[in-house]
């Protein structure tokens, strides 16, 4: 059973190949010739990974699927949410969206958050499943750590006394929204592809 991941990244690729029984192959966007641009203009987590997954579902015929992360804080309304990678402008700073969320929670005393991800998925006969992955915690008052990317330096997770780059990125995938998301997609896989 052949399953394309509506990404660019072939490394991606390769980490869910990794979970998965070798019946399933796992192919990435450019190994299938799809270099054209997805527009995700979704007001949602949720729309832009179905977004991501039914254009390339339309187009290549197999099975598909796509995944969209935000980190969501709730004195922010949920901001920066489906804005996470261009909240302070499109030339998606990670520096830059720290500062912005720094600041937007000066004062405040409510800074629990939480990532979240969206994997959507398309079947063979076009039906859609979605798995959702959340890591809750909280947005520290200044950066801590080195490893990791994105708002990693700034997200405590719950029961946890270190933030996400503080972590090893074992220990961080152990508990990570994007893991939870994608446990929950390889566990459908497995047992639907017999
Ligand atoms: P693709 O859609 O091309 O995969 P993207 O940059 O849009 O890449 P995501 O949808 O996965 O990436 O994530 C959106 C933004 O949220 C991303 O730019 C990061 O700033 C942030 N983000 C996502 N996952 C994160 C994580 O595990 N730790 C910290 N920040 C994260």
């Amino acid at each position: 059973m052949k399953i394309c991941f509506a990404t660019h990244n072939a490394d991606k690729a390769r980490e869910v190949q990794e979970m998965l029984p070798a019946n399933i192959e796992i192919l990435d966007l450019k190994s299938l010739g799809f270099h054209e641009e997805i527009e995700e203009n979704g007001t949602t987590i949720r729309e832009n990974a179905l977004i991501k997954a039914k254009a390339v579902f339309d187009k290549l015929n197999i099975p598909c699927f796509a995944d969209d992360t935000g980190l969501e804080v709730f004195s922010l309304n949920g901001e920066p949410g489906v804005f996470s990678a261009r909240y302070a402008g499109s030339q998606k700073d990670p520096e830059a969206n720290m500062a912005r969320l720094l600041g937007n929670l000066e004062g405040k005393t409510d800074r629990t958050a939480q990532f979240k991800t969206v994997i959507a998925y398309i079947g063979n006969d076009g039906t859609e499943h979605v798995f959702e992955g959340i890591a809750t915690g909280h947005i520290l008052e200044k950066k801590r750590g080195q490893q990791g990317f994105g708002y990693d330096p700034v997200f405590q997770p719950t029961g946890f006394g270190q933030s996400f780059a503080e972590m090893s990125t074992q220990e961080k995938n152990r508990i990570s929204h994007r893991a939870k998301a994608f446990e929950k997609l390889v566990s459908y896989l497995k047992s639907h592809s017999q």
